[in-house]
């Protein structure tokens, strides 16, 4: 598959290969690290199609296609991370006087950006349980023109029906933006569910390893493509080079990583679903869970994210997060090492004391791949002490 005139058309096919001709130069077969920072012109304004690295680069050019074509993406926008993707979508859709509805429990940081750094440029927002249409609408102003989900949310995996969310944005004249970090292309593509723009940390499951920070943007129209990079040229915040082959090589293995992920991340849950020391299990994968059949619909595989509530509440949470072994405690997620934390003192701090704060007896668990008999066996020693 080296030629750009065969489309290659599966998700594992076009994780490895869209975007990603062998060099023309050189016939290397992965996209070469391009460390210039600016490329020869043969006339002023005739070149290749790159001028200044900060405008485009061809390692970012192959990862922007390859992650578009995932997503089923117009247009695809690598940025230096999930917060710069996020500030860039929004200042290009939502300025002072426009009104914004996020998740009531959406992750910290982007609670944090609207809140902390929009709203004092004038832009309204509130926050909504989008598991409802209903509370999407009793939310809704004259001013609304941004509806941003999160499916499956981060701390809580609570599940929104994107479908249903893009029905009500759309007639209103609203855009809706979906954050699918947690889900991935592999599992979930937003787009396809009626979705105007998707965003993602890569530093998460595309990259998949913790070893870069990055953020994505992928529009399904080219206009807001265009206003979205106008304002990524202009504010500057770009990936390294090096940092889109990273993630490049992350998504290659996306759909083997996330299939794992997806197992043990079943078993991890069924598992505590079980245990005395754990009050409730959190986990779209469970019939219990109140958003389950939507994720069965709308969701290829329920993800490798489990949250749960410590039965002995906040105090019992931080033991047995300082416990494990297997599993790391630090913040982030999506990779292929098992992490746990405390959102509501780590990930989620942002959010004390607002209507988005975190039970302080929740315990989140990224599930990685390592060999599911040593997770359990971790995860219990930690819980039964
Ligand atoms: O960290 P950064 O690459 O800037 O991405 C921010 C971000 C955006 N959206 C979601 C759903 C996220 O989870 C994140 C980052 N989250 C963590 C670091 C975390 O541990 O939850």
């Amino acid at each position: 598959m080296t030629g750009s005139d065969q489309q290659p058309s599966g998700f594992e096919t076009r994780a490895i290969h869209a975007g990603q001709d062998a060099d023309s130069a050189t016939g290397a077969v992965i996209v070469p690290i391009h460390l210039a920072t600016t490329f020869a012109q043969d006339a002023v304004g005739k070149h290749s199609g790159f001028e200044y690295g900060r405008s485009g680069n061809p390692t970012r050019s192959a990862l922007e296609s390859c992650v578009a074509s995932l997503e089923g993406a117009a247009r695809g926008l690598a940025f230096s991370s999930g917060m710069a993707a996020e500030d860039a979508v929004l200042r290009a859709l939502a300025g002072p006087g426009d009104h914004i509805v996020i998740p009531d429990d959406a992750y910290g940081g982007t609670f944090r950006l609207v809140s902390k750094v929009l709203a004092p440029t004038g832009v309204r927002w509130s926050s909504a349980a989008l598991a409802s249409t209903d509370a999407l609408r009793a939310a809704w102003t004259d001013a609304t023109k941004v509806v941003w989900v999160e499916t499956p949310t981060n701390p809580n995996l609570g599940i929104v029906d994107i479908a249903a969310v893009a029905e009500v944005a759309h007639e209103r004249g609203a855009v809706l933006v979906v954050d699918n970090t947690f889900a991935t292309p592999y599992l979930q593509r937003p787009i396809e569910l009626g979705a105007d723009v998707v965003v993602h940390s890569s530093t998460k499951y595309l990259g998949g390893h913790s070893d870069v920070v990055g953020g994505f943007v992928a529009v399904a129209d080219d206009e807001l493509g265009e206003r979205i990079g106008f304002l990524q040229n202009a504010v500057g915040g770009v990936p390294s080079p090096f940092d889109c082959y990273l993630v490049l090589r992350g998504v290659k293995t996306l759909g083997v990583r996330m299939d794992r992920h997806c197992v043990n991340a079943t078993a991890v849950a069924e598992m505590l679903v079980r245990h005395p020391a754990v009050a409730r299990v959190l986990h779209p994968g469970l019939a219990s869970h109140p958003g389950h059949d939507v994720a069965a619909r709308q969701m290829r595989g329920f993800g490798g994210m489990v949250s749960f509530l410590a039965a002995g509440g906040e105090e019992a949470a931080l033991e047995l997060v300082a416990r494990t072994k297997v599993f790391t405690l630090a913040e982030s997620l999506g990779a292929v090492e098992s992490l746990i934390e405390h959102p509501a003192r780590m990930t989620h701090a942002s959010a004390e004391g607002s209507p988005l704060a975190v039970d302080p007896a929740l315990v989140r668990l990224s599930v990685g791949i390592e060999t599911l008999d040593d997770l359990l066996a971790d995860l219990d020693q930690a819980l039964s002490r």
